[in-house]
């Protein structure tokens, strides 16, 4: 028990920052659970070990993890091979790894990409064999298939999102600028060797080529335009009330780009379904595999969700090969994935290559572990997977993309913002509101404003807010579904440990400085006569603004300051 204070905290150079809260992963934890206080230090370094005998006894990764079928590079079977799975998690619990840099408590690395993602890379390397140049593969796509301005949130897995700038330009998101969101590698597939198993509870289980898929006379095409939302996306805002308590899984720190719309071509699984004799009793959802190995809390496996039959029944599962009058790009899951309508991301299955009806929601990690929402007194502590409810439907939200957080702005009594809004599970924005005073005051975005309505899609809009003010002022973004729903006013309504479904109003704070005001617009007259220039805000510049006889003139014409009596 160490109850003396290893004190540390005596003098050091970062002392002021850390009481300040400002480095909590410095911070001892305070055990006062006893009659006295204990501090629980931070260790110096991780603990490292490696159990070279388990490690020999489980053989070659090579050998054990092979590529499964030729013409797809990156792919191995998980789900069929339990035995296979045991030794993969005994190989990675055997050895330490580096963990990931602590970007909720500890600072956020000013770089691009932001994080590394060093626990998984190395994970993938002692797997070995087909898996060992995944991370690799994974960053030479993102290379070839996205936009050079992206933000590169996490470089392995990848995930990434386009700048704020960028992310509604357009109200169909170009592919090189749609986020993506990945939990491993990208496999490479050649789509003629590829093919679809659909089994499980199904009259005739069978094998689709892709060729059996796009062929009209036997399931009619659908082309649909769908907004794909991650349940995390503007999980910044959350990070950043309670830094270090959410999940510190190595999670993207999304901010509002997490977001992305496109046109997409494919047909309804339900008619392939059909082509399989439909359900047999007692199918009650339906299980998807994404090729991808993925590694959750050791263990490994393949990306495997699920959705509800209803949802499938009802047209709003999609099979989907074509993205903006593309070939999937293979970021996105070439040759095909799935699309549902209306659900968070995490259950648009990428690299889709097995169908399986089932009675219960997939026990797989992704569906039962993660994308959950829990009570906000549930966190890493005392949390169960069954405390969260699955995440399915996203509810209202919205974001302003401009201007940004901390931006001064000079206007004319007005302000404008530009931003988007979104309602899952087939519910539409109807109205977008600004609020420029913190929540009091809110106007309506101009419907001609804003983009056109649809039952699975964003709205993206522009507004001229009206702000007499000046000074720091808080401008707030909320929207208003087509069933009235809203969104919740704060971040703390919404807070929860696995740092999903950020759905609160968006508040950001912005200098208001407005030239329709007189003694402003003479002042910015004299900082452009001088040239001196405004940005940064907190610029430090000595320009006289009243002359000594203005000054005077004033006291002439105005009472004193204090009374005589
Ligand atoms: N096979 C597979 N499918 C996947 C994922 C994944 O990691 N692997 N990520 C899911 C999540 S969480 C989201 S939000 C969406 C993102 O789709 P995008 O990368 O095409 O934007 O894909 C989903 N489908
Ligand atoms: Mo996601």
């Amino acid at each position: 028990m160490e109850l003396k204070e290893e004190i540390d905290t005596a003098n050091r150079q970062d002392e002021w920052m850390i009481e300040q809260g400002m480095a909590g992963h410095k911070l001892p934890i305070l055990d006062q659970s006893g009659r006295d206080t204990i501090h629980l230090y931070p260790p110096k370094a991780d603990r490292i070990f490696k159990d070279e005998e388990a490690i020999s006894s489980i053989g070659e990764g090579k050998k054990l993890i092979k590529r499964e079928r030729p013409g797809w590079k990156g792919y191995v079977e998980w789900e069929d091979y339990p035995e296979k799975k045991a030794k993969a998690q005994k190989l990675l619990s055997s050895q330490s790894f580096p963990s990931s840099p602590d970007f909720m408590f500890g600072p956020i690395p000013q770089t691009n990409p932001v994080i590394a993602g060093d626990d998984f890379v190395a994970w993938h390397e002692a797997l070995g064999g087909e898996l060992a140049t995944v991370a690799e593969d994974s960053w030479k796509i993102v290379q070839q298939e996205k936009h050079p301005d992206m933000l590169h949130l996490l470089k392995f897995p990848y995930n990434g999102e386009p700048p704020k700038r960028l992310v509604t330009s357009k109200s169909i998101t170009p592919n090189p600028l749609h986020f993506v969101r990945n939990h491993g590698g990208i496999p490479i597939i050649d789509k003629d060797k590829w093919d679809l198993s659909l089994d499980g509870l199904v009259q005739t289980p069978k094998r689709y080529s892709l060729e059996d898929l796009m062929d009209e006379t036997r399931f009619p095409r659908i082309e649909k335009n769908v907004t794909m939302q991650c349940s995390g996306t503007r999980r910044i805002e959350q990070i950043g009330l309670y830094a270090g308590q959410g999940d510190e899984v190595p999670q993207a720190p999304w901010a509002e780009g997490a977001i992305g719309t496109a046109q997409y071509v494919g047909i309804s699984l339900k008619k392939v379904i059909k082509d399989c004799g439909g359900l047999v009793k007692p199918a009650k959802h339906v299980e998807f595999y994404g090729a991808e190995t993925y590694v959750k809390d050791l263990e490994v496996g393949n990306y495997v969700v699920s959705v509800p039959w209803s949802k499938v029944k009802a047209n709003e599962v999609l099979l989907i090969w074509e993205m903006n009058g593309e070939p999937l790009p293979k970021i996105h899951g070439y040759p095909l994935r799935v699309v549902v309508l209306g659900y968070i991301g995490a259950r648009s299955v990428k690299w889709l290559y097995r169908i399986k009806a089932i009675e219960n929601p997939s026990r797989a990690p992704v569906q039962s572990r993660e994308y959950l929402y829990f009570n906000q007194q549930v966190g890493k502590y005392n949390l169960r997977p069954t405390d969260g409810i699955q995440i399915q439907e996203m509810p209202v939200s919205s974001a302003i993309m401009s201007p940004w957080n901390n931006q001064a702005v000079i206007h004319i009594g007005k302000i404008r913002c530009k931003g988007w809004a979104y309602s899952g599970g087939g519910r539409w924005p109807e109205r977008v509101e600004l609020s420029a005073d913190g929540g009091f005051t809110w106007y309506e975005v101009p419907s001609d404003r804003m983009s056109k309505k649809g039952r699975w899609v964003w709205r993206t809009w522009e507004m001229d807010l009206p702000c007499e003010v000046e000074g720091w002022i808080e401008i707030v973004c909320r929207c208003w579904d087509n069933s009235l729903n809203t969104q919740p006013l704060n971040i703390r309504a919404a807070w929860n440990w696995g740092l999903h479904v950020t759905s609160s109003a968006h508040r950001i704070k912005v200098y208001s400085i407005n030239k329709g005001r007189e003694v402003t617009r003479k002042r910015l007259e004299k900082y452009e006569q001088k040239g001196v220039p405004l940005a940064p805000l907190t610029r430090y510049e000595i320009i006289p603004v009243q002359t000594p006889a203005e000054y005077e003139h004033f006291w002439e014409t105005h009472d004193p300051r204090d009374v005589d009596d």
